[in-house]
């Protein structure tokens, strides 16, 4: 059955709970972005209009809101605890409901049992009747609680699963058996999904699909108003908690920003100004998120202390026309040197406070400097303080663009079709038949049209190979050409044949299970294939290798799809 996008939001309000601070929180973010979805749909309508949109039956269980998870959000919404996570969880809701398919919402364990059609007081047993649902997003806690109350059938039905999981996880991390033998086992991760099961709130490893959310777009007569109204020597500070005000030297660059700037925050209080803020700073207490919008839009800088890392206010920031000041990293915080990301499934190195900002952003909106260099803080301050900068937003974080990311997956990706190529049986680790690629310039290869491409998507025409350098990931490697890894695409190149088309020098060829391959050590002329379709990764790197990568192209401002395929 076609879905039909929706016209309004207000039903969904009413698919949702009530009495948790963190709903109430989501559905005023969902009244106050109703307008701008609404418009967001229509013309996104009319771009898909000849594209199927098949009707889903989709269970939202947003674990990590259960009371049997703990729910430590909801009672912190209002005292200056991560809203990053509801922020996303809403616009989902929102994009799912809006694309027209057919919601069921749970935030417990009881109503998660009764969707799922466990009969109450029956435990850990395989469902008795066929699963209601097409797909089911949800995130850690979520996938835990399923996993318990749906015995075997948990196995059966993975594939349906889609986990919203910040952070991501990378294959290595996921796949058990490897994650056990090689040191990758953490608290999260072993799932043994297809790793883009995992969906992220930035784009942080093609490993993974990119779901994020969406920020407030501004109209021309709002981008006037912004031109108009912003005080140049306006900053706020980024940082909701007083404990994230804690930074080792804050004293130093604080006073410098305070010389120039009128410095301004938004943390959370009881009754009295806490401590870590010095009282230079007019503190505002948290505000609500529209009167921080309104906040941003007068103010010139947003300024980072390192945490909490990789959040939405930035993004809001600058999308309201504020530079943000952030502290790089040096060495890079990962989860091997740093608390927070410890025990987190990625070995992601992080080089500044908000990688995306940093790198897919960039100058003039995003300026990254070494914090304890006082005189490249102080430069950075006065050249923001001159600088012209408009509001600017990626159109993946607008909603037009989320609803496009969305609807692009829900019809696609597939991951419970035994003819899907992620499934080939990888004895041999070979495709079923061998694709035919065409070498361009001794340096990589594109798909030869003559022959029908496989059914896969995206669509394999987008598809170009290369050869990393030794120590690179096929995620770096794919960037420096302009293109993004496509894991996706893994099954059809994972030959000798391919690797030496390349010009790699396999004089002995092994297939084994490696999160590494396929590639080829050049020092010592032998080339590896992957033997385990769970483990091919964009993430992974080794100094001892040379990846063999498949990238693709994409559409500006939006990673997730390559151009002219959604
Ligand atoms: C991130 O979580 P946070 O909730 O700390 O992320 P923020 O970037 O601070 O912003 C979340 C929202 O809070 C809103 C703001 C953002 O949309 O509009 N807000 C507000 O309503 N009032 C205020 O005074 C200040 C902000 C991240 F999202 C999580 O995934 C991580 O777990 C966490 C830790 O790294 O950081």
């Amino acid at each position: 059955k076609q879905a039909a996008f929706r016209t309004e939001l207000s039903s969904l309000l009413d698919l949702m709970g009530t009495g948790k601070e963190s709903l109430i929180f989501m559905k005023k973010r969902l009244r106050r972005l109703e307008a701008q979805w609404l418009l967001a749909a229509r013309r996104l309508e009319r771009k898909v209009l000849d594209s199927p949109n098949q009707k889903k039956q989709i269970l939202v269980h947003i674990g990590f809101l259960t009371e049997e998870s703990g729910d430590v959000f909801s009672p912190r919404v209002l005292k200056g605890g991560p809203l990053g996570e509801m922020v996303q969880w809403a616009d989902i809701l929102a994009a799912l409901y809006i694309l027209g398919h057919s919601l069921k919402i749970t935030v417990s364990l009881k109503e998660l049992q009764s969707y799922l059609g466990v009969p109450p007081g029956r435990g850990n047993c395989p469902l008795t009747e066929p699963l209601p649902f097409d797909l089911i997003y949800t995130d850690y806690h979520g996938m835990q609680q399923m996993k318990q109350h749906m015995g075997l059938s948990f196995r059966k039905y993975r594939c349906r699963l889609r986990v919203v999981d910040t952070f991501g996880t990378e294959p290595a991390y996921n796949h058990e058996e490897y994650a056990t033998l090689h040191g990758y086992r953490t608290n999260w991760g072993y799932w043994n999904l297809n790793p883009k099961q995992f969906m992220t709130m930035f784009p942080h490893t093609p490993d993974n699909s990119f779901m994020g959310f969406v920020t407030d777009e501004l109209n021309h007569t709002e981008r006037q108003q912004v031109a108009q109204n912003k005080v140049r020597n306006m900053a706020v500070v980024y940082g909701k908690e007083a404990a994230m005000w804690k930074l080792q030297g804050k004293e130093k660059f604080l006073s410098v920003l305070h010389k120039h700037m009128e410095v301004h925050g938004t943390v959370y209080y009881e009754t009295q100004r806490p401590p870590e803020v010095p009282p230079f700073v007019k503190n505002h207490g948290l505000l609500p998120q529209q009167d921080l919008q309104q906040l941003l839009k007068k103010a010139k800088l947003f300024i980072g202390f390192g945490f909490p890392y990789e959040g939405p206010a930035p993004l809001e920031a600058v999308a309201n026309g504020c530079v943000f000041l952030q502290p790089r990293f040096n060495p890079p915080h990962s989860s091997l040197n740093h608390e927070f990301f410890r025990g987190k499934p990625t070995s992601r190195e992080v080089p500044s406070q908000h990688p995306y900002m940093e790198l897919t952003i960039g100058r003039p909106y995003v300026v990254t400097v070494d914090y304890n260099n006082t005189q490249e803080f102080e430069t950075a301050i006065k050249a923001i303080m001159r600088s012209k900068v408009e509001p600017y937003l990626p159109y993946e974080y607008t909603s037009e663009g989320m609803l496009q990311r969305l609807h692009a997956y829900i019809q696609h990706q597939e991951y419970c079709s035994s003819t899907s190529p992620f499934s080939y049986p990888i004895n041999g680790s070979q495709a079923p038949h061998a694709p035919s690629l065409l070498l361009i310039n001794h340096t990589h290869l594109v798909w030869h049209q003559t022959e029908p491409p496989p059914h896969i998507w995206p669509p394999v025409t987008s598809l170009q190979v290369w050869l990393s350098e030794e120590g690179e990931s096929c995620s770096a490697a794919c960037w420096e050409h302009n293109l993004i890894c496509e894991p996706s695409f893994f099954s059809l190149i994972n030959q000798k044949q391919v690797l030496e088309q390349l010009g790699a020098p396999c004089d002995s060829t092994e297939s084994a299970m490696s999160h590494l391959y396929p590639a080829v050590s050049q020092s010592v002329h032998e080339c590896y294939l992957q033997r385990e379709p769970l483990l091919f990764s964009c993430a992974g790197q080794s100094n001892k290798f040379r990846r063999l990568c498949p990238c693709r192209d994409f559409e500006p401002g939006q990673i997730a799809l390559c151009r002219n395929c959604s």
